[in-house]
């Protein structure tokens, strides 16, 4: 990834989780780093991306699979499954736009940069250890189900556990 790193004042904290997203085939030039860090017993999020399509939203999520694969012949990363969810079957928090996985856009400047922050509180590092990013080549409406109509699979990484 083109180091951009605008996260620089976190230097000093050790991330609890990182992952690094890669563009599919048909989005080669995306690169993403992730770190989520635990603070004040909460999660906060930082994402960064660069060769993004310029000027667009993306939807962001955590998925609930362990990989980014592809079956033959099938739409890109469809391996990584659905929405993380933490809740029950049948719970408000087990709908979108409630997911665990469910983070905000990712809005792309003409340069094709972006970068998002977030905290999401009742939420522990193993939840996400392990799991694809995906990030999708729409904008989420974070109300259509199950996945905010947020298009295809464009990018994936796994979120991985800083030991
Ligand atoms: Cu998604």
């Amino acid at each position: 990834m083109q180091q951009v790193n605008r996260f620089s004042y976190m230097g000093a904290e050790r991330p609890a989780l990182m992952g690094e997203v890669h563009g599919g085939a048909q989005f080669p030039d995306i690169e993403g780093l992730i770190h989520a860090f635990w603070l004040n017993d909460e999660l906060y999020f930082q994402a960064e991306f660069t060769g993004l399509p310029p000027d667009r939203v993306f939807g962001l999520h955590i998925h609930e699979g362990v990989i980014c694969g592809t079956a033959e012949g099938d739409q890109p990363f469809t391996e990584a499954g659905g929405h993380l969810s933490l809740c029950p079957e049948g719970t408000w928090c087990a709908r979108h736009p409630y997911h665990a996985g469910d983070l905000p856009p990712v809005i792309a400047d003409s340069t094709g940069y972006a970068a998002m922050q977030v905290f999401i509180g009742k939420a522990k590092i193993s939840d996400y250890s392990g799991k694809p990013i995906i990030l999708h080549s729409m904008p989420d409406d974070f109300s259509t189900q199950p996945a905010g109509n947020s298009g295809k699979r464009i990018a994936c990484g796994i979120f991985m556990e800083v030991l």
